[in-house]
């Protein structure tokens, strides 16, 4: 037996930790949210402008596998922040999740938010025990990932379509990327963004704020 294959027995399999974590967070009542898009989405933007709302009711907490810069970003909004270095891997995993978990108060924690890395298609793939999976995507990104990447869209709860700020500046077709979303995945929550402007964020706050609101009285998402 060759030693990759060895590890693979002896290591417990990402979707355990995953399942794992998921207990974990189910005793606390803490909904996790697992932030994904490609590199320069537009994510840490996000966080920083939904991070003021959120903690006006809500504690926060963020797990966040980008550059420290983005950590930095983070804190600044006064919220409990772990980093998590994941400089050259794909995207991060359940493990990386368990250890950046054990870090925060999670009985006093009603919402936690990774910002994963790498690609959009990368990420897709991963379950880091979390509730929901969002995805970012760009309107000057283009028209096609959701014909190059279903698989991010198929299972995700909600798409934030950013930069809608640039529209005009481009050939971008927010009513045809939408048809498309649906058609992939006909429950997707899809929230249009200007993050810079503040545009949105109130909306996509409220959904998260439900999102909690449900899982405290033990609701089904959607
Ligand atoms: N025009 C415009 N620019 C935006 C918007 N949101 C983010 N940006 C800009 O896009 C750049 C990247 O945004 P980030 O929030 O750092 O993106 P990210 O996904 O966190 O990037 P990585 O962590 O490096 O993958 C920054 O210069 C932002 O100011 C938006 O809604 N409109
Ligand atoms: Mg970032």
């Amino acid at each position: 037996m060759s030693q990759s294959e060895l590890a693979k027995k002896l290591l417990p399999a990402n979707e355990d930790i995953a399942a794992e974590n998921r207990r974990l967070l189910e005793e606390n009542g803490v909904v996790m949210v697992n932030l994904i898009g490609d590199a320069g989405s537009g994510k840490t933007t996000i966080l920083r402008k939904i991070l003021p709302l959120l903690k006006t009711r809500l504690n926060v907490a963020v797990i966040e596998g980008g550059t420290s810069e983005d950590t930095e970003r983070v804190e600044t909004e006064g919220v409990e922040t772990v980093r998590i270095g994941s400089r050259g891997v794909c995207h991060l995993d359940a493990a990386m999740i368990r250890e950046a978990l054990r870090q925060l108060p999670l009985e006093n924690i009603d919402i936690v938010f990774v910002e994963n890395n790498g690609h959009l298609a990368c990420a897709a793939e991963s379950d880091l025990g979390n509730d929901m999976k969002i995805v970012v995507v760009s309107v000057t990104d283009g028209m096609d990932k959701p014909a190059t990447c279903p698989a991010a869209f198929q299972n995700a709860s909600a798409v934030l379509v950013t930069r809608i700020d640039l529209l005009p500046h481009g050939d971008f077709s927010l009513g045809a990327y939408i048809e498309q979303l649906v058609a992939i995945n006909d429950v997707l929550k899809i929230f249009p963004l200007a993050a810079l402007k503040e545009e949105g964020i109130a909306e996509f706050s409220s959904f998260l704020g439900r999102m909690v609101w449900k899982k405290r009285r033990n609701l089904s998402f959607f």
